[in-house]
């Protein structure tokens, strides 16, 4: 039986390599499997964000060695980046039900 966080990096994989294995190269994502994987898989947090350019403005973001595409290693910034900012803002929410 794999622990919570081994089953955690194994869903990381499996989601990544759903939408690279789509178009192109096999490995990396790009433009149009990066809008589809945070459409199908992160929706509440685009829908939340009222802007019609961030799936560029992600993909600029992420995309550090400038090729186009997001590869795997570039993917987990981003996920770390909003794992992130899940916590801060559970933690806020925590902190103003004790203030309450
Ligand atoms: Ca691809
Ligand atoms: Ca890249």
């Amino acid at each position: 039986m794999p622990s919570q966080l081994e089953g955690a990096m194994d869903a990381l994989i499996a989601v990544f390599y759903n939408y690279s294995g789509n178009d192109g190269d096999k490995y990396k994502l790009n433009k149009g499997e990066l809008k589809q994987l945070l459409n199908s898989e992160l929706n509440s947090f685009l829908t939340s964000q009222k802007d019609p350019l961030l799936v560029e403005k992600i993909m600029n973001d992420l995309d550090s060695n400038k090729d186009n595409e997001v590869d795997f290693s570039e993917f987990v910034v981003l996920v770390a980046a909003l794992t992130v900012a899940c916590n801060e803002f559970f933690q806020q929410k925590e902190q103003q039900m004790k203030s309450k």
